[in-house]
């Protein structure tokens, strides 16, 4: 009987091996590459005024702030149409958690900050950084502050006069802070806006002042206290102009003074795949009161102003998960041991991590970039040149970092091996939450025409721009003594001239090489932010080796599709390779 006992799986012991488990230590001191750039992108007394934030609230999202995010996956919100005698209520509850994240971020000024703009033109960096730290933790609190802090922009690009909903967006008091939603997309598309909006605004007899009739069959963070939507203006004889010159933009208050929804019925919370901690629902809007807030017909390129908000705010949470994945999966490379080792030193598994680090490098840089160039415009610092590019790499940053996502968390999950797969460990809802990010603030595709559109609507001027910032990188990085950065130069230069030349040569291509121009734009935009980082003082060895990674990988695949003739089919021949043996 003794003899049993000392075995370890008798009586019910489970073993006495207990795998220690990954730590995510502060976001921001466990980031050097993140660190290194900011410090090259902002003056020092600037890096001194945030840095002690940075570094506090690094601690806070891998401590208290994600435990609260892990409250809001396991405490997901429901809808309560009615209260126990059958009235109407259709409130959405929400968690405490979800709540204290609202606090959270109005007392951390996560919107706030880039309004407030302490730092000037790095004002948006910090907010940036800030967020991307945010994100995992945030138990999707990051989508409202999103909506929140594009609404705000739209409201000041369009000099909108509404001071009660602007301080409200901008506050960092609790009690006063609003969040904003975001409603756009119908039951007939989400991409095609201009053909799928059915909503109707009514005029009332005060001006400026409609009644909105529609249904929203996506609406995140429905718990907002405010909304941007699009509507369609009918005449005195009941009728609205077709297309995206009938659609307007307003301003709805979600709820009146007394609570009350203002025309709203929620209809049903979305069953989604992930991000069930964040409410998503199907709106009907019967008598919506809203107010005008574009000029009548300008509601689409009005409502561009927070798209390229949110679309930062979706950059920088692509980022921000396979970062911390990333985090957790060195540390646990570290503690988990298999054939004799720990699995750090056994190079397949070093060089996987090697990849996905270069990879999450890659990105970093360019969500920081165009933070660098949001920042600017919003002190109307701009040069024509970042003007140019942030509306050319807006889109292309927004598909890129998207897909990277998901790739890396998935990657990631595995290299935890079957915990992985755990849900209890919090990786899992990591994968699932990252997959709306090519979806949701417009898909892939879409990212991909939006590429073009910027290219015919600057007349090409966005490319030409995009090429004199690579060639002038590269002029530097040419003098440079280290090999790689040299080498770098005469890649990154010719993959530039080699897109110009692409999209300027074959117009009639564009549509069909859309995709992979928008990667080629990515792979070589961010060769030469790796090249810029490399030449500065702030540049460690690692930042170097990064780059020689990177250039080992296709700077242009769109050069290299065309010229084995891939844009030679057409739709025809795809159909015909997807539709074979097709009968509806
Ligand atoms: O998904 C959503 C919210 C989710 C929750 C928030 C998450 C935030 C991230 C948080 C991370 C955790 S809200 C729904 C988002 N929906 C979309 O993104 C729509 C996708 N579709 C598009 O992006 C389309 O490209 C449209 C609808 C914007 C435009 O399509 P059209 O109808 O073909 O457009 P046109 O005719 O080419 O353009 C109409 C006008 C033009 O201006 P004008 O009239 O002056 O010539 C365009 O230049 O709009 C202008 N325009 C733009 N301007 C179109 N796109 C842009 C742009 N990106 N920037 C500036
Ligand atoms: P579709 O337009 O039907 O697209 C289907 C496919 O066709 C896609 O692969 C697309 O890339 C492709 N496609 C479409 N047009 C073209 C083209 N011209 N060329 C090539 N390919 C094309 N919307 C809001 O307004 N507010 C919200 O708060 C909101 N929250 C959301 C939350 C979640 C969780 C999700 C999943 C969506 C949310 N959306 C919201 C909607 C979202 O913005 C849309 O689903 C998205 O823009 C895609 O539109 P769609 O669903 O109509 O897809």
């Amino acid at each position: 009987a003794r003899s049993i006992e000392r075995l370890p799986y008798a009586k019910a012991r489970t073993g006495i091996f207990v795998q220690e488990e990954p730590d995510w230590p502060n976001a921001y001191t466990s980031n050097p590459f993140v660190r290194r750039n900011l410090a090259r992108l902002c003056p020092p007394p600037v890096l001194e005024s945030i840095e002690p934030d940075l570094e506090g609230f690094g601690q806070r999202v891998s401590t208290d702030i994600w435990s609260l995010g892990r409250e809001c996956e396991d405490n997901p919100p429901y809808l309560k149409q009615t209260n126990a005698w059958g009235r109407r209520v259709d409130e959405i509850v929400t968690c405490p958690a979800w709540r204290a994240q609202k606090a959270i971020a109005a007392q951390e000024g996560l919107v706030a900050i880039a309004y407030e703009r302490n730092q000037a033109e790095y004002s948006r960096i910090y907010q940036a950084v800030k967020l991307f730290m945010y994100g995992p933790a945030s138990g999707l609190y990051c989508c409202p502050l999103a909506m929140t802090d594009g609404a705000a922009q739209t409201l000041q690009a369009h000099q909108v006069d509404l001071p009660e909903a602007w301080a409200h967006l901008t506050s960092r008091d609790p009690a006063q802070f609003w969040t904003s939603g975001q409603w756009m997309t119908e039951k007939r598309g989400g991409s095609d806006v201009a053909h799928g909006t059915e909503t109707l605004a009514v005029p009332t007899d005060q001006p400026g002042l409609f009644h909105l009739h529609g249904y929203k069959w996506f609406s995140s963070a429905t718990d907002a206290d405010m909304t941007l939507a699009l509507a369609r203006i009918v005449d005195g004889q009941g009728q609205s102009v077709a297309g995206n010159k009938g659609i307007s933009m307003f301003f709805v208050k979600v709820r009146d003074a007394q609570g009350r929804l203002n025309g709203i019925e929620v209809c049903k919370l979305k069953n989604k795949l992930g991000t069930r901690q964040l409410p998503t629902a199907e709106l009907l809007l019967d008598g919506t009161v809203a107010e005008l807030v574009s000029s009548p017909g300008r509601g689409i390129p009005s409502i561009a102003s927070m798209l390229t908000i949110t679309r930062l705010h979706n950059i920088l949470n692509s980022v921000s998960y396979p970062r911390r994945m990333i985090t957790l999966a060195r540390d646990y490379a570290m503690k988990r041991t298999a054939f004799g080792q720990p699995i750090a030193q056994k190079v397949l598994h070093a060089q996987t991590l090697a990849r996905m680090e270069v990879e999450i490098r890659g990105c970093e840089c360019l969500m920081l970039d165009i933070a660098r160039m949001i920042g600017l415009d919003d002190v109307h610092h701009i040069s024509d040149q970042d003007s140019l590019i942030l509306r050319i790499m807006t889109p292309v940053a927004k598909l890129y970092t998207a897909k990277q996502s998901v790739a890396l968390n998935s990657e990631g999950l595995e290299c935890f091996g079957g915990q992985g797969y755990i849900e209890d460990t919090g990786l899992p809802g990591m994968l699932r939450d990252s997959q709306v990010l090519p979806i949701w603030e417009g898909t892939s595709n879409v990212m991909s025409l939006d590429v073009i559109r910027a290219l015919i609507k600057t007349n090409g001027e966005a490319l030409q721009a995009f090429e004199a910032r690579v060639s002038a990188v590269a002029g530097l990085a040419s003098k440079s003594n280290l090999g790689t950065i040299q080498e770098s130069a005469e890649a990154i230069r010719k993959s530039a001239r080699a897109i110009l030349h692409f999209a300027t040569e074959r117009p009639d291509q564009l549509e069909k090489a859309s995709r992979d121009l928008s990667v080629s734009l990515a792979h070589t935009y961010i060769a030469t932010l790796l090249t810029e980082h490399a030449l500065s003082e702030f540049a460690s060895e690692s930042d170097v080796v990064t780059l020689r990674h990177w250039l080992q990988r296709d700077l242009s695949p769109v050069s290299t599709k065309f010229s084995q003739g891939v844009y030679e089919d057409d739709v025809k021949s795809y159909q015909s390779l997807v539709f074979d043996g097709y009968n509806p």
